[in-house]
């Protein structure tokens, strides 16, 4: 028996969550999920039905993906690695937080205006992508200091960012490539290279009642 990850393999969000569980080897019965036809058992859970969400063995349900990464952190082994990607300190948490906050809330609005400009005809694709480069400019001088966002490790901050900065570069990898965001660039690689990165992007069939559970082991 293992918990329950509703997720949709290009979802930001699931990434998120995906790459904390794969990097800390907690293995879940991965369901992937059509957007458009979601399972009746993520329904029948009630209220929200986004993914991710998570069941875990006690039936506790976890319904954000930040849930899902914190829960994970509660459980995981190597209390070590759990530490140098969420540190004790109450400050330093805070301030990932804010950049977190900040991604989801400012950048993920200009993003999804960027993405879909045909939508919100308002303004034009430049416009959204302009407000969303705020982000971009932020991180890219931010990581002109440093390989991460808080240093030299890896932290919670960079794995809940990068999704969104990947799917921004899919919007027009034309001009993703020529922009200068040299650091900003030069980070997300670290993650698309990354031996985790491919092992959550593995693509697995939509799941459905009766159908073969997928146990992923995440083996890195
Ligand atoms: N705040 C949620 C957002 C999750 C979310 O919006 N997921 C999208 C897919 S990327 C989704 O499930 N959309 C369909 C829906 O909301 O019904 C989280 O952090 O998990």
């Amino acid at each position: 028996m293992f918990p329950v990850l509703y997720s949709f393999r290009r979802c930001p969000y699931a990434i998120r969550a995906r790459y904390v569980l794969a990097l800390l080897g907690i293995k879940v019965c991965l369901r992937e999920v059509i957007l458009k036809s979601k399972p009746q058992a993520l329904l029948n859970l009630g209220g929200r039905s986004s993914v991710p969400q998570l069941i875990d063995l006690d039936n506790a349900r976890y319904p954000e993906s930040l849930d899902i990464i914190h829960w994970a952190l509660s459980i995981a082994k190597d209390r070590h690695q759990v530490m140098s990607l969420w540190p004790d300190s109450l400050v330093q948490r805070n301030k990932m937080l804010a950049w977190i906050n900040y991604n989801d809330i400012f950048f993920k609005y200009w993003l999804d205006r960027y993405k879909y400009a045909d939508r919100f005809p308002e303004f034009d694709v430049n416009y959204y992508r302009q407000k969303a480069e705020v982000f971009l400019q932020r991180l890219d001088k931010r990581l002109s200091r440093r390989v991460f966002i808080f240093g030299d490790q890896m932290s919670l901050a960079d794995i809940a960012i990068f999704p969104f900065i990947r799917q921004f570069s899919a919007v027009c990898p034309i001009w993703f490539d020529s922009a200068d965001y040299p650091y900003l660039k030069r980070w997300l690689k670290v993650f698309l290279d990354s031996e985790v990165f491919n092992v959550v992007m593995v693509k697995y069939p939509a799941w459905d009642e009766g159908k073969e559970e997928i146990v992923v082991p995440w083996s890195l």
